[in-house]
């Protein structure tokens, strides 16, 4: 058990850049408006949350190749990485709230850095992939696993420089993947990745897919674990209020589900929640849904059992 004392951090990291939607911005405030906190107390952790992070707006930011907003997201992301493995170091549960997935270049870093072999479980609709080089948007929130698997090679003088190369493709599994790109299929195959899309989630069922996924890449729970949660995992019908929404998605409990039982695993360590934007959706009762949806994955995660 690692949290006996059920210690938490809450590292806010409100930042768009990643892509070219506004409101992202805005997820960790409406997860915390929403009580987040108090939900996590009430399960009996030890909250701590100094604030949200800053981005500094870089005074010029041309794209580098497809890459959009490079330095701006670099820096960002290098400033979640410290205080995230500040957070793990200092030996608390690490909560990120998003955000786009381009903070995740910093998650995954900064997790390692406590925990070197951590196994990544990665629900999401798509890939988030992409090197600098195959990305088709350049909207670097598709991007953010090319730099930490060492796929993408920064070059002297790139803003990525700083990433280091921490995660192996033994470590990382995907859930929920509809969405994804020809470049990232080639590298899911070349690669072996372990990945399950919603085709999978259908035909075993989301009990048996949590189950092959750790069989996979933790066998026998000796390794901590990292959940990276992008709420477009979850059907537009749960969570409708996000940037890149895809149809045929997880239902609520399905990802509820996941949270639940990597938490009951006792091997959780950290967990990323992002690409909640309070901006988009058709109605307040859309936004509504979308946070209540995300402080529910949370919960799950921080070991509500329901009974
Ligand atoms: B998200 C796409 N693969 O690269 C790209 O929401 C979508 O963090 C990326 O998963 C979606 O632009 C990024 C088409
Ligand atoms: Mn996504
Ligand atoms: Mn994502
Ligand atoms: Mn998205």
């Amino acid at each position: 058990e690692y949290f006996p004392e059920r210690k938490l951090s809450i590292v806010s990291a409100p930042f768009s850049g990643g892509q070219p939607k506004g409101g992202v911005d805005k997820g960790p405030e409406y997860l915390l408006g929403g009580g987040l906190e108090k939900h996590l107390q009430s399960l009996d952790w030890d909250t701590k949350f100094d604030g949200h992070l800053e981005f500094p707006v870089p005074e010029s930011d041309e794209d580098i190749g497809k890459m959009k907003r490079p330095r701006y997201v670099a820096e960002a992301s290098r400033r979640v990485y410290k205080a995230v493995s500040e957070a793990a170091v200092s030996g608390r549960f690490v909560l990120t709230i998003g955000g786009d997935h381009s903070i995740a270049v910093g998650t995954v870093a900064g997790v390692r850095e406590k925990y070197p072999d951590a196994c990544l479980i990665w629900v999401d609709a798509h890939c988030d992939l992409n090197t600098p080089a195959a990305t088709d948007s350049g909207n670097l929130h598709g991007c953010p696993l090319s730099w930490v698997t060492g796929l993408a090679k920064p070059e002297k003088d790139d803003p990525f420089g700083w990433v280091p190369e921490c995660l192996d493709f033994k470590n990382l599994a995907y859930i929920a993947l509809r969405d994804v790109d020809d470049f990232e299929k080639k590298m899911i195959k070349e690669h072996g990745i372990t990945a399950y899309s919603m085709h999978h989630v259908d035909k075993y069922g989301i009990g048996k897919v949590v189950e092959m996924a750790l069989q996979k890449v933790n066998p026998d729970l000796s390794k901590p674990i990292h959940l990276s949660f992008d709420v477009d995992a979850m059907d537009p019908f749960f969570a409708p209020s996000t940037g890149t929404p895809v149809r045929g998605g997880l239902t609520w409990r399905e990802a509820c589900y996941i949270c639940e039982e990597l938490a009951a695993t006792g091997k959780l360590v950290a967990m990323d929640l992002v690409e909640c934007n309070p901006a988009l959706g058709a109605s307040q009762k859309d936004i509504d849904d979308t946070i209540s949806a995300g402080i529910s994955l949370a919960k799950s995660a921080c070991g509500d059992t329901l009974l």
